[in-house]
């Protein structure tokens, strides 16, 4: 086959009265933090920087691969995207958007146009969107989370602790009434929260409808036998309609929270639900986003789908957990997870959920890097507990009791009363 032979005019030079002219580049200039989307690209190519700057600059907000006569000067110095700096020991370029590019509250206008066609160009070798910062101004167009980290852990009453969430185990497999009784035992036991699986929607041996109706009984008796609020987190993931009709199903039947698959339903559909205000709390599972997030040099940071998940709703987000089985980095979760909370246009902050092999004898580590403003998942380090799930979340609980109490947890396992976090230390270590 022959080689393809790269050839590229820059769209960026325009003749103007035999002038050349270049819109989007404009190293050390100043954007305004009030009238501009930022967006930092880490980028790798074989070309010129400022070549290759230029190129996405053009991508991504008016321009093509060559001059166009239908583009005209005021207009382009109006809406170019303007690369600012170029950083190429960190391989880092800035580009300040005007907001005009922009439609207002469209999570997908925005990914189609900094997150679009500049994945493909042939003479960029890789391109991650690192960050994007976004004038106060642009952001009064989203919701935010409607209840956010605060509210959740009030309605828990969980002040000053992380938060026990079990996860389904079985991912599939479980009948609406095996799964309302497991749900029963877990809360019980210790748990604060009970989960569906990020697989387990509407199934016929499990449907959807059975599914919140004896899950919601099971929680009352729960949470009248321990005297302690309790949720469940309902997947509505589905195609849109599908998604709202089980969220209204939910909120019907006096459920306080959905889940949301973010990736594979889109933020845009996150947006929706949460415009619907169906008073419902949004729990962001990230299943998928390493598809594009994972690769350091290509693709797109979690720190940018974290940001748009909280402008778009989410009230608690799977952020990650350092110290389990995903393949997480600890500075970028530490990132992550100061970006949801700190301050952010006006929105609430979200509470970063910690998720993914976790079981009793890691939460020491998990908190001292995480923090205790966190909700602590455990699926298999529950299910997979030698006495079983009840004793598993017995287990989890006692593992966040010597957290929170300071204690020793090796110490807190000798004690009478735990033996079912000895039992969990002795099964996969500390
Ligand atoms: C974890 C689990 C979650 C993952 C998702 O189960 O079911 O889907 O945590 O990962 P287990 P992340 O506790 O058995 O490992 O939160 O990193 O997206
Ligand atoms: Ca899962």
């Amino acid at each position: 086959m022959p080689k393809t032979k790269f050839i590229r005019r820059s769209s960026a030079k325009q003749s103007v009265g035999g002038e050349v002219e270049n819109y989007y580049l404009h190293l050390g200039s100043k954007p305004s933090p009030k009238e501009h989307i930022i967006a930092t690209y880490r980028v790798e190519s074989r070309f010129a920087w400022e070549k290759v700057a230029t190129e996405i600059a053009a991508e991504t907000s008016i321009g093509t691969w060559t001059q166009l006569s239908t583009l005209k000067a005021p207009i382009a110095r109006k809406l170019a995207g303007r690369v600012f700096n170029i950083d190429k020991k960190k391989k880092l370029i800035k580009i300040a958007y005007p907001l005009a590019l922009f439609e207002k509250a469209s999570i997908p206008q925005l990914l189609s146009g900094l997150a679009g066609n500049v994945f493909s160009l042939r003479m960029i070798k890789n391109i991650r969107l690192e960050d994007l910062d976004f004038p106060q101004k642009y952001l009064n167009n989203f919701g935010g989370p409607a209840f956010g980290r605060n509210r959740v852990k009030y309605k828990l009453r969980a002040k000053n602790r992380p938060l026990i969430g079990a996860i389904m185990k079985p991912k599939i497999g479980l009948s609406a009434s095996e799964n309302a009784r497991l749900a029963y035992r877990l809360w019980v036991n210790g748990a604060d929260i009970v989960k569906d699986d990020e697989n387990l929607t509407n199934l016929d041996f499990n449907q959807f409808k059975h599914r919140v109706e004896q899950v919601l009984y099971e929680k009352t008796k729960a949470q009248l036998v321990t005297k302690k609020k309790k949720m469940y987190v309902f997947n509505v993931t589905a195609t849109p309609d599908v998604m709202m009709k089980r969220a209204k199903i939910v909120e019907r039947s006096g459920g306080k929270c959905v889940m949301v698959d973010i990736i594979s339903v889109g933020l845009d559909n996150v947006q929706m639900l949460r415009k619907a205000n169906l008073r419902l709390i949004i729990h962001g599972h990230r299943a998928g986003h390493s598809a594009f997030t994972r690769n350091p040099r290509h693709g797109i940071s979690y720190l940018v789908i974290a940001k748009l998940a909280r402008m778009a709703g989410v009230d608690q987000l799977h952020t990650g957990t350092v110290v389990g089985k995903m393949a997480d980095v600890e500075e970028d979760v530490l990132e992550v997870n100061k970006s949801l909370t700190e301050k952010f246009g006006k929105f609430k902050p979200t509470l970063p959920i910690a998720s993914g092999g976790l079981h009793p004898g890691l939460v020491p580590n998990l908190v001292k890097i995480l923090g205790k403003d966190i909700i602590i998942n455990f699926g298999g380090g529950i299910h997979g507990h030698p006495s079983g799930s009840s004793a598993g979340a017995r287990a989890a609980s006692q593992a966040v009791e010597a957290v929170v109490k300071g204690k020793n947890i090796k110490a807190w396992a000798n004690k009478k009363d735990n033996k079912e976090l000895k039992q969990a230390l002795e099964h996969w270590g500390s």
